[in-house]
């Protein structure tokens, strides 16, 4: 699925009456942000909380343990990932797990650093790329891109900051150039989703063997390694924990104002391999239903960001999407968040070079935004090619087609 802005509600009307779908009904509920304290309250005593130990209740959360503790680290740039302090199941949702602030804040800032100046640029794919190659039999003027979206954003932010003047001509020759060569550039303001190794193929809804990029190799080390610790939690008793082979990465850029409709994550042949999530940025009301909209109960759970969550086992194929991103102020004030304090991090020396000299950026750039990585695995242990794998399952294909029409 990809961020999007709010549409219009998609009901059933049956003779006046109208049902509305159990994950519909909480997308409404968990979107508005509370008006009054008494509002927030009784909102905020509903939404799951992982780090705030006073809202764990007994019957719902289940603290796992396995004493890795003491293992050695995982490098991922300069930085260092250390095994979790905390683990949560969720009782009546095998299968699921959540590794509250798993994601050290260095290591958080280098995956957005790559993430913001890399990993939505070509080879990858993002929306804009897909809108731009609709368009381009109709518009051959498209301007290509002789900086990254990154070092164009930084651009702008900095002579934003520097001349309120020069905004107000440059966004008057902005607009002049956009009416005169119907030129819309790709840039960061209109990213909201990237995709590495497999594509996703949004309209078709598959993934396709002939479009492909490679995942970066931070983003496969971190994510076998969120893999095995999964298995090691789940299915203690595997030894050794089963392999993960980390083929589609879904990057999502999510604006204050963007949401994502429920949908259930069942295209991947590998079902047996959980999908692993990490957020950055601004915080996020995610939600958390049954195998399809209908069912009941659909779960609010505050993302922070460093978590880290998987979608595996009997909660693989959940219906799941996000219906808020919380604002900064929003955050600072009501929910605990604490300031990014780049000093400390400087002095941390925990950054590879490149994020180190942009962190000021990647602060600012967090502190509107929220970012979300996931990552799966397509196909089964030792299979290779989709194709192979459509001849071989023609039955569970056409059910997932089935499923598929499903999803909002
Ligand atoms: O942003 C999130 O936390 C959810 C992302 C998601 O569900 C997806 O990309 O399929």
């Amino acid at each position: 699925m990809s961020p999007s802005q709010p549409s219009p509600k998609n009901t059933t009307t049956t003779q006046q009456q109208t049902i509305i779908s159990a994950f519909k009904a909480a997308q409404s509920k968990y979107r508005r942000r509370p008006q009054s304290k008494l509002e927030y309250e009784s909102s905020r005593s509903t939404i799951i909380d992982f780090s705030s130990p006073q809202q764990l209740r007994e019957n719902f959360f289940q603290p796992i343990s396995n004493g890795f503790e003491n293992e050695k680290p995982l490098s991922f740039f300069s930085s260092e990932i250390t095994h979790p302090t905390q683990a949560f199941t969720l009782k009546e949702f095998p299968g699921f797990l959540y590794l509250p602030g798993a994601l050290p804040l260095s290591a958080q800032l280098e995956l957005a650093y790559w993430a913001l100046s890399n990993y939505c640029e070509l080879p990858h794919m993002t929306n804009i790329d897909s809108l731009t190659s609709d368009s381009k039999s109709s518009n051959d003027s498209l301007p290509v891109e002789a900086i990254s979206m990154w070092e164009h954003w930084k651009n702008e932010q900095s002579s934003q900051k520097n001349t309120k003047n020069a905004i107000k001509t440059k966004s008057k020759n902005h607009k002049t150039n956009s009416r005169n060569t119907k030129a819309r550039p790709k840039t960061l303001q209109r990213l909201s989703w990237s995709t590495m190794g497999y594509h996703y193929d949004w309209t078709e809804r598959s993934y396709r063997d002939d479009c492909h990029s490679t995942v970066p190799s931070p983003i496969q080390t971190m994510s076998r390694y969120y893999a095995q610790l999964y298995f090691q939690y789940m299915t203690p008793n595997q030894t050794p924990p089963p392999p993960f082979d980390p083929t589609a990465c879904i990057l999502n850029y999510y604006k204050l104002k963007s949401l994502m409709g429920g949908h259930s994550d069942n295209l991947e042949y590998a079902l047996d391999k959980p999908v692993i999530s990490l957020s950055l940025g601004l915080p996020a009301i995610f939600l958390l239903g049954g195998r399809t909209k209908e069912d009941s109960p659909v779960i609010p759970i505050l993302i922070r960001p460093g978590d880290v969550m998987f979608l595996g086992g009997k909660s693989r194929l959940r219906y799941h999407g996000m219906a808020r991103v919380i604002s900064l102020e929003e955050w600072f004030q009501d929910w605990g968040g604490k300031d990014i304090n780049i000093e400390e991090i400087q002095k941390e020396g925990k950054l590879s070079s490149h994020a180190h000299t942009d962190l000021e950026f990647v602060k600012l750039y967090l502190s509107k935004h929220r970012m979300n990585l996931n990552v799966r695995q397509v196909l089964p242990d030792g299979v290779s090619s989709i194709l192979e794998m459509d001849v071989k399952d023609v039955d569970t294909l056409e059910q997932r087609k089935k499923v598929k029409r499903n999803v909002d």
